[in-house]
């Protein structure tokens, strides 16, 4: 008998969950542990609400409500989908919880103390009357590639160009919608590049070449292009507090505590023996996310991981591609998704139908579609 844990991608608590969600992550996760617990292995299956991060914070702002309420509500919503189609979770957590906020905190503290971070001094976006530093996604202007007015510091949803804050033309603070100031402040990076080129970590990469072609080929143009330090640390005031002196007004980077939340929601599950399945050769622990999240699971969280020092890494990391709708990509700001609330509303009782729908239609080497007819066409008898 081998011992697993099988985590699920924990979804931002800011929107509630949709047919993509089902068909790239949670039904394939289900259906894998389902599997293995038939066959009597010993499975831990975790998950939980990713209730940090920018969009939460915006989200809130924008509805006038506290980013506590926003998680509040989307952690109970997404909680109560999860159970109604049958993901059979034996955990689902959430990050606002004190067992995760100290398990991140110890973590950071293990790797700051092996002196694994590099300090860094960047000139940052500030905005002056909300006395604020502006995340990528706080900061909008015009965009130097099509001139679109509303593009964001991180990127233009119009032509679909990456960018920096920098790159925009008259930027202004979506806070109060000043013209936001360079200002100097220091942060705690990864440095993913010293790392990369460790032995330890390229005794890790081998074990891509087991995985599903459409992760190595992600990976490996990754680590072809080489890696570059990454900020661990945000000025913003929601998130998991940075527990080291001079970092007051700071938080951890979302995608450094999301990840340590599968351990935090272990620890929750089993008290004690959360060892036995993280620090424990014999042990597989397997990531199931979709395709955009492949580079914090099968890169990021392994090197946190490593340089933290007791902890096993991914087994597998299968990530799916992604579910389109009618043929157009699903999109929560176009409210462009089958919402698994809604589709109840419509089909009483009927899960399974859409359960069995999107197993036979899960996009595991390449994105997929749902539509309506093929819907039917798959439920009628004839
Ligand atoms: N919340 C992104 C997402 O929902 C992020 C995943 C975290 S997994 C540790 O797509
Ligand atoms: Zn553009």
């Amino acid at each position: 008998m081998s011992r697993y844990l099988v985590t699920a991608a924990l979804p931002y608590a800011n929107g509630p969950v949709h047919i993509g969600h089902l068909a790239g992550c949670y039904i394939p996760a289900d259906i894998y542990v389902r599997y293995l617990r038939l066959k009597g292995e010993d499975v831990k299956f975790i998950c939980g609400s990713d209730e940090h991060g920018v969009p939460i914070t915006i989200k809130a702002k924008n509805e006038g409500i506290t980013p506590q309420q926003v998680v509040d509500k989307y952690h109970k919503m997404m909680g109560d989908a999860f159970k109604e189609f049958g993901i059979s979770f034996d955990i689902y957590s959430r990050t606002s919880n004190k067992i995760h906020h100290q398990t991140a905190q110890d973590f950071f503290k293990t790797l700051y103390d092996k002196g694994v971070f590099e300090e860094i001094v960047s000139e940052q976006f500030y905005d002056e009357e909300a006395k604020q530093f502006l995340a990528d996604r706080y900061i909008v202007g015009t965009c130097p590639k099509c001139g679109n007015e509303n593009a964001y510091g991180d990127q233009c949803e119009n032509c679909g160009s990456s960018l920096q804050p920098t790159d925009l033309i008259n930027p202004k603070s979506k806070l109060s919608g000043a013209k936001p100031v360079m200002r100097k402040t220091k942060n705690w990076y990864l440095p993913m590049g010293k790392i990369q080129q460790s032995e330890e970590f390229q005794e890790y990469i081998k074990r891509f070449e087991n995985w599903k072609s459409n992760i190595k080929g992600q990976c490996d143009s990754w680590l072809k292009e080489g890696l570059q330090p990454r900020a661990m640390t945000r000025d913003l005031d929601w998130g998991v507090p940075v527990p080291i002196k001079g970092a007051e007004g700071k938080v951890l980077y979302v995608w450094f505590d999301a990840p340590i939340g599968y351990i935090s929601a272990t620890k929750e599950l089993l008290n004690e023996s959360w060892k036995n399945y993280w620090c424990n050769k014999d042990s597989k622990l397997i990531h199931f996310i979709g395709k955009d999240n492949i580079v914090f699971h099968a890169i990021i969280f392994p090197m946190m991981l490593q340089q933290h020092g007791e902890f096993i890494l991914p087994t597998n990391v299968p990530a799916n591609e992604f579910l389109n709708l009618e043929g157009d990509k699903i999109s929560t700001s176009r409210n462009w998704a089958v919402w698994l609330h809604e589709y109840l509303e419509e089909f009483k009782n009927k899960q399974d139908v859409l359960r069995y729908t999107l197993t036979s239609i899960a996009p595991e080497t390449k994105d997929s579609d749902f539509s309506w007819k093929d819907f039917r066409g798959k439920i009628t008898v004839s």
